[in-house]
């Protein structure tokens, strides 16, 4: 809010007049948009925006951020910056029948060590985009998307024109709230713009999905603010200053007074069985709903209980997105191709005539591998049923037999590899088809390219798909060692890439040099070795030389590796290619720390929960919890008194206050560090 100036009592009137102007139409906007009862007509809310538009006009200077006539204020950007998100964005598991959603709800149960009947709160899952949007002092200072789950883009411009989004929160607000949602397209403002578009000549939109993110993704948000985009509030992120509710449905009724909009639909419902009843009674209403939605979401209503249950990988335990069945349509299938992946490992792929299934044009669907093609008894020209669920990859789901023309073939695995003509292997107990070309063949060096370049492997940001294509077809690249020899003039050649982000891309590569003995060896992409087994063979033997020395029998000491696993681990070493690519990622600089050799087992941190709170300096949040992981603590998401020690990096805030409170032991960054160093308990 504006000083007064005291000396020039006309400006004090009009101040007066424009911050009542602001508190009237943000009131008038929560009766409108989130009570869904107005209490003036349209043309009298219009009127109060003009007088405001007008006082503004006069007083520059009153305007703020958060008026509601600054709705499309910034000029179009050359780019979306880069948000880190603070808590991770993450995913829900998904529950396809009801068989998944009563196994959720009794492993959360027998997790708690209950028998009682979790309240849920359960909401349609909306086809939109996730998105994140902060307030501070009550007023909205920036949104971003979903991203990676880590990083989003900055899209506050177009954000700020979503109407029905206040621009200030109303009533007492907190010192800093993050608030996470969907934003969406409802379907009648889809068919209004795509009917305006056609008439124009313009291109139309496929779905409200893809509208919805072309729309968040215009440069100028001067087009964002002629779309008809909203907003559902569904969960808070980063919260300071304020102490929330206990049940999550009480959170959505803050959200509510704050002047967000929540789906209406969202209901606290009795157990399992209240979850089903949901989601049949929403399935049967689906089609008359002003949104598209693909499920509905149960999340556990007690916080408490969902603080207790934590989460697994990267979902959290206490959630599940209930999905509702695919959507299907009939087309022809036109050919079989095969598409070689980082293995070798060939999968065939259905070209199809092109069909209209769950909101998208689909051409192409997967048929998995030889054997699914004989189950289904599929033939090339036959009549086949193309499912699509959400983002997932369409499939062929069966075949109509009693459709197949005369001279229909059955598709057939090739000799040789389709990119190298390398032979042709067949794993002798699985269906599994490989080119036996290994390096040779370029597609296998473009799959393990960007494996090794992959978020959870070197996190080499900006090598994406495009541009390993470009580096193996041009022969810039042939094995990973190669990309550290790349120079920015180089990059700059390639297609689709500037000098600057030529340079970004080569300053990625330069930090991926130093990176940790887990992530390496899930870079190398050794078949059957993922994240956890790379983690489990690190801890182990410490280093890459123990392991690379390791016969089969000592790599089967280690936890959880059977003798598949193993046999996979002392293949690789043994090849001299591998070894001289070892070499050569060696001699190129890459480095990671010594892992401190530990026994079978042994876990210095376990029983101990940590939980890491603002920024750290050293290394991400991220990276900070896998360490501790690796040494056998439990990373958790909030502060309670079963955590052992709260790390607390720069900017800590509600987290470190309800430490202080319950007592618990607070650790600055170098004393993470130390643990993490000499792997030992604190203290
Ligand atoms: O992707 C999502 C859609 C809807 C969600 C979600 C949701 O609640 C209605 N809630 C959470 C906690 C997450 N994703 C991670």
């Amino acid at each position: 809010m504006t000083t007064p100036s005291k000396d020039n009592p006309s400006k004090v009137k009009a101040q007066r007049e424009v911050e009542a102007l602001r508190r009237e139409i943000l009131q008038h906007n929560y009766r409108y948009y989130v009570l869904d009862d107005p209490e003036i007509p349209d043309a009298e809310w219009d009127r109060l925006l003009q007088r405001l538009r007008e006082l503004e006009a006069e007083h520059p200077d009153l305007v703020t951020s958060d008026s509601p006539t600054q709705r499309v204020g910034a000029a179009p950007a050359e780019e979306f910056a880069e948000v880190r998100h603070r808590i991770p964005m993450l995913s829900l598991d998904n529950a396809f029948a009801d068989e998944d959603v009563l196994n959720f709800d009794r492993r959360a149960r027998q997790r708690l060590g209950t028998e009682r009947e979790f309240a849920y709160s359960a909401e349609p899952k909306l086809d939109g985009l996730a998105i994140s949007v902060t307030f501070e002092d009550g007023v909205l200072v920036r949104a971003a998307t979903r991203g990676d789950g880590t990083t989003g883009e900055d899209v506050t411009a177009n954000v700020r024109t979503i109407a029905s989004l206040p621009l200030r929160l109303r009533g007492r607000a907190p010192k800093l709230l993050e608030v996470r949602g969907e934003v969406f397209m409802p379907i009648a403002g889809f068919e209004r713009m795509n009917a305006e578009a056609a008439a124009r000549g313009d291109k139309v939109f496929v779905n409200p999905r893809n509208a919805a993110a072309g729309s968040l993704r215009q440069l100028d948000p001067r087009v964002t603010a002629t779309r008809p985009l909203e907003l559902f509030a569904y969960a808070v992120g980063v919260v300071e200053g304020i102490t929330l509710p206990s049940r999550h449905s009480e959170i959505l009724q803050q959200l509510r007074d704050w002047g967000l909009r929540v789906c209406p639909e969202a209901r606290v419902v009795q157990g399992v069985e209240g979850c089903l009843d949901y989601y049949r009674d929403i399935g049967a209403r689906r089609a008359r709903l002003p949104y598209q939605i693909d499920g509905v979401v149960y999340k556990v209503d007690d916080l408490d209980a969902q603080r207790d249950l934590g989460f697994v990988s990267r979902a959290p335990r206490w959630a599940i997105a209930h999905k509702f069945p695919a959507d299907e349509a009939l087309t022809v299938l036109r050919e079989v191709e095969f598409q070689v992946g980082r293995t070798g490992a060939l999968t065939p792929v259905a070209r199809l005539e092109p069909v209209f299934v769950g909101g998208v044009t689909v051409s192409n669907a997967t048929l998995h591998n030889m054997d699914e093609i004989e189950r289904k008894d599929v033939h090339i020209g036959d009549t086949v049923v193309v499912r699509r669920a959400g983002d997932v990859i369409p499939e062929v789901a069966r075949v109509l037999p009693e459709r197949r023309p005369a001279g229909a073939r059955v598709p057939k695995l090739p000799e040789c590899c389709p990119v190298c003509r390398s032979p042709i292997e067949r794993d002798a107990d699985a269906a599994v088809a490989r080119c036996t070309g290994g390096y040779r063949c370029s597609a296998q060096r473009k799959e393990q390219l960007r494996h090794f370049a992959s978020r959870r492997a070197l996190d080499i940001e900006g090598l994406g798909e495009k541009i390993v294509d470009q580096l193996v077809e041009a022969n810039l690249v042939a094995a990973p060692s190669d990309l550290f020899a790349l120079d920015a003039t180089t990059l700059a050649a390639l297609d689709r890439m500037g000098e600057k982000s030529a340079d970004n891309l080569r300053a990625a590569i330069d930090r991926a040099r130093s990176t940790t003995l887990p992530r390496f060896l899930f870079a190398l992409g050794i078949r059957e070795v993922g994240e956890s087994t790379a983690a489990a063979l690190a801890r182990h033997f410490g280093d890459l030389d123990a392991l690379a020395a390791a016969d089969l029998e000592t790599v089967q000491q280690v936890p959880d590796v059977g003798p598949v696993v193993a046999s996979r681990v002392v293949e690789f070493f043994a090849d001299q290619n591998n070894r001289d690519e070892l070499d050569r990622l060696r001699k190129a600089g890459v480095r990671w720390p010594a892992e401190a050799k530990r026994e079978v087992g042994e876990q210095p941190l376990a029983g101990l929960t940590f939980v890491l709170t603002g920024t750290l300096e050293a290394l991400s949040r991220d990276a900070a919890e896998d360490a501790l992981r690796a040494l056998g603590a439990k990373a958790a998401g909030s502060v309670s008194k079963k955590t052992s020690y709260l790390v607390a990096g720069a900017d800590a805030g509600s987290k470190l206050r309800k430490a202080e409170e319950l007592g618990v032991p607070i650790l600055d960054e170098a004393a993470l560090l130390r643990v993490l160093q000499t792997k030992r308990p604190p203290g």
